[in-house]
């Protein structure tokens, strides 16, 4: 199963490529989809919010919570 959230910040493919590297980290063997144009990230299979939470928020971009 997978989980949307929504992510705010995101400008440009750096930016997209952060957010995918750091939860790719954070969750290793996660398959992590990262979509700026429409600010969301998609996670599977999907795994603790608040885990989700800290990582965006560490790599400096605004947590908008799941969808
Ligand atoms: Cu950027």
């Amino acid at each position: 199963m997978l989980k949307t959230y929504k992510v705010e910040g995101m400008t440009c493919c750096g930016c997209s490529s952060a957010v995918a590297k750091a939860l790719q980290e954070a969750l290793p063997g996660a398959t992590i989809d990262v979509n700026v144009a429409v600010s969301e990230v998609t996670i599977e299979p999907a795994c603790d919010d608040d885990l989700v939470k800290n990582v965006i928020e560490e790599a400096g971009f605004d947590y908008g919570g799941p969808l």
